[in-house]
């Protein structure tokens, strides 16, 4: 007889593979026993530990659908599944990996030249090399289209550009070795990505000055880019990707991997709601459990988490047949995002006061869940990208 079973409610472990089902166990257990234990103190003193990306690079866990340079090669829902993991102990560590993974690996095994995919996808897949994607502006976050880096001709070294702009919000700018700038043409307006390497950056041509004192995302690392005229060999660009179809390429894959990724962080609040519901007892010695607005808010979130594993699922499946769009991705990265963050929010409610005190974890996964609604485009702009595909007409302008 099936036993309903309140950690997979809709029983998604049936649509996995057994390779899937091995990875998640092997991600699971790694997030568990090496990440669980840090975390905590990571996000009190904002400390991001480079290692980290070494020990999932170690296991496999960087760049995994990708196939060949030392990466693992697996399925889409793999690779989410791997997302979830991280997320499940805290988004932050989720960002760090899935920069690495999807926007910057993702963006050189897409775009990058053969030259630049053996340079960096070896090393990266190792975490020896530490990469971040600079998309957004001071200027210009959800419109990125109107961005002012720009790239020139270097006018005395041939075969070199001059990049000059500011990014902002950049996961892993302060540490990372490469980073993917996007910046226009000066010739053609046209954006270009390009792979500026530290090591490459005379003094003072490249800052990349840590954004502190955040209030989520606190156990990864913020900060900005500045480039002030930093040559940069042509060899660096990619060489055929034009457009703000290069950097939306790579969102599609990182905005699968969070919409997949937060349904780990609501996971963790749920089974962490449910345990305290059990254990606290008010009223004549019930437990809080025992209660219907508890049990309410438990099946609400149990519900959402459910259906957005299955919906994820289901386009990750598209994803590798060849048959999802951009707009299945927005509406799963918004939807999960927006009910992880709402859940979260009535589920850190169970805790009382005692949700006040870090050591009870669900006040971190909040912070944390609202910067998941924001980046990798904010929901109100994902329900402009829905919107316009409904009715054919745009709205953001
Ligand atoms: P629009 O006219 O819609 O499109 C311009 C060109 O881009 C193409 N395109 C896509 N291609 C592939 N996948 C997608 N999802 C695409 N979306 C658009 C489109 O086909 C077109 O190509 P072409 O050849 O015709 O030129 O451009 P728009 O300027 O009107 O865009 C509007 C809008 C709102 C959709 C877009 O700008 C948007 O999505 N804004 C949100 C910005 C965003 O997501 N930023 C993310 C920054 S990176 C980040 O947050 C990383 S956090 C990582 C972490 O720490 O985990
Ligand atoms: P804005 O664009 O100023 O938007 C502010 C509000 O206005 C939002 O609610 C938005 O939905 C709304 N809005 C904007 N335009 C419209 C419209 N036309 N109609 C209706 N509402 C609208 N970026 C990177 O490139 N790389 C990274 O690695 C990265 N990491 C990040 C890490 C963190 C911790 C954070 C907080 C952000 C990160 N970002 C990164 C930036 C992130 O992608 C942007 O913050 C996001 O795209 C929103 O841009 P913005 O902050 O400029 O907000």
């Amino acid at each position: 007889v099936p036993q309903f079973n309140w950690e997979d409610p809709l029983g998604s472990r049936n649509l996995l593979t057994e390779e899937e089902l091995a990875i998640s166990e092997t991600a699971e257990r790694y997030c568990q026993e090496h990440l669980l234990p840090r975390v905590l103190q990571a996000y009190r003193d904002e400390h991001y530990d480079p290692k980290i990306l070494q020990e999932m690079g170690e296991l496999g866990l960087l760049g995994a659908t990708i196939n060949g340079y030392g990466c693992a090669g697996v399925s889409t829902v793999a690779g989410a599944l791997i997302t979830r993991a991280v997320e499940r102990v805290d988004s932050g560590y989720r960002s760090s990996m899935s920069v690495q993974s999807s926007l910057v690996m993702g963006a050189i095994n897409d775009f990058g030249s053969a030259e630049q995919k053996d340079k960096y996808l070896p090393a990266m897949a190792k975490g020896k090399i530490i990469g971040a994607f600079g998309l957004t502006e001071p200027n210009h976050g959800s419109d990125p289209g109107s961005m002012e880096a720009v790239a020139r001709e270097h006018p005395q070294k041939k075969g070199y550009y001059l990049l000059k702009g500011s990014k902002t919000w950049i996961t892993n700018s302060p540490i990372a070795d490469v980073l993917v700038v996007w910046a226009k043409l000066q010739e053609t307006g046209k954006i270009r990505g390009f792979l500026v390497d530290r090591k490459q950056c005379p003094a003072g041509t490249l800052e990349t000055p840590a954004i502190k004192n955040k209030t989520g995302l606190r156990a990864s690392i913020t900060g900005m880019i500045h480039l002030e005229d930093c040559p940069v060999p042509k060899e660096n660009m990619f060489p055929d990707i034009e457009g703000l179809k290069g950097p939306f390429t790579c969102l599609n894959s990182a905005r699968y991997g969070i919409a997949l990724g937060v349904i780990g962080a609501l996971e963790d609040c749920i089974a962490r709601a449910r345990a305290y519901a059990l254990e606290r007892k008010q009223f004549k010695g019930n437990p809080l459990a025992k209660y219907q607005l508890i049990q309410k808010k438990l099946a609400d979130a149990t519900t959402d988490a459910a259906y957005g594993t299955l919906a994820a699922i289901q386009v990750g499946r598209l994803k590798d047949e060849g048959k999802a769009t951009p707009e299945m991705i927005s509406m799963i990265k918004r939807q999960n995002c927006d009910r992880a963050l709402h859940n979260a929010r009535v589920l850190q409610e169970i805790f009382g006061g005692n949700a006040v005190s870090d050591e009870y974890m669900i006040g971190r996964h909040v912070a944390n869940l609202y910067v998941t609604q924001t980046y990798e485009g904010q929901s109100d702009i994902h329900s402009l990208i829905l919107g316009r595909a409904i009715t054919g007409v745009q709205a953001f302008v």
